[in-house]
């Protein structure tokens, strides 16, 4: 099989070929934004609530995207096609581009663009059946006041740290505090509790805005099943009857072990699998599609 493409700055071009200047900021500095996006079945999953997240960030950090959303869309597509994917994970990244070594935006005169496309199966594989361990970490949730966490920006290290000390404390994923020690989110997804037949999840000023958590949100509402976004913390965590997490990459997955605690009774939980059921039938048959 020929080599996938990548779209970089104009041009398509094989992912071995395809580099950015050791002076592009994003790489320097962390100065840029991304998002992540799934298709499913040949349909993009969300994509106008992913670009606009991505038009939000870039404008929180003051960069303008050189295109349209309706042209950013078209761009996501033609890499989709050009690599024939139908179930893909889609990757675009703008950053403030080619700089000197100076950390002044204003030196930097081009954003870089970049869309990665590949195949992609289950983050955690067997583990949707089983459920995930989770275990709480010492590093903060990066505070509001400092990096929002609502900016989905290359700046991911806060994340990057959350994960190290997971993988050393055997932890599938870790789970934030903000720094007044209220439940956050995970690395890279979004915390849902379950308790006497409630759901609830924390408001969105402490964690990501994540796509997932509204469509889940939605799920919900439909389902009319009682929900609260509130204030969370250990003790809601470690006393709940269901927890799970939703994010693109990760979908929704049960957490079923928090810091040497099961949860419920230490299995996937009946209301998390109904959810589980409800957003596959949504990736499976809702999107934008690749091909006409
Ligand atoms: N919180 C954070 C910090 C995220 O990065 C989510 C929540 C979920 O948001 P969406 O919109 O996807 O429902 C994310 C998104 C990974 C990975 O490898 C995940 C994300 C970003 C980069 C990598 O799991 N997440």
């Amino acid at each position: 099989m020929s080599e996938l493409v990548v779209y970089i700055n104009g041009e398509f071009v094989p992912e071995s070929q395809a580099k950015i200047s050791v002076f592009d900021h994003g790489f320097l500095y962390g100065d840029g934004v991304f998002e992540g996006i799934r298709a499913y079945n040949g349909k993009i999953f969300k994509l106008w609530e992913h670009l606009d997240r991505l038009y939000d960030s870039a404008k929180a950090i003051d960069l303008k995207i050189p295109f349209s959303k309706e042209e950013f869309a078209k761009l996501i597509i033609e890499t989709l096609r050009r690599n024939k994917l139908r179930d893909a994970y889609i990757r675009p990244i703008v950053s403030r581009g080619f700089g000197d070594l100076g950390l002044d935006p204003r030196k930097c005169s081009k954003p870089t663009v970049i869309i990665i496309t590949r195949p992609w199966d289950k983050l955690y594989g067997d583990l949707y059946d089983r459920g995930l361990k989770a275990v709480t970490v010492a590093v903060r949730r990066n505070s509001i006041d400092s990096l929002p966490p609502n900016i989905k920006s290359l700046n991911y290290l806060n994340n990057v740290l959350a994960k190290i000390e997971a993988n050393a404390k055997g932890g599938d994923e870790a789970i934030f505090l903000d720094k007044n020690g209220y439940i956050s989110e995970g690395s890279g997804d979004n915390v849902f509790i379950v308790k006497r037949g409630v759901i609830l999840t924390p408001p969105t000023l402490n964690n990501l805005r994540g796509i997932t958590r509204e469509v889940v949100i939605e799920l919900i509402q439909k389902l009319g099943i009682p929900f609260k976004e509130v204030n969370l913390s250990l003790y809601d965590l470690y006393t709940a009857d269901e927890v799970f997490v939703t994010g693109t990459a990760a979908e929704i997955a049960p957490i079923v072990w928090i810091d040497g605690r099961h949860i419920g009774d230490g299995k996937p939980g009946e209301i998390t699998k109904r959810l589980m059921v409800e957003f596959q039938k949504l990736t499976e048959t809702e999107g934008v599609p690749i091909y006409e």
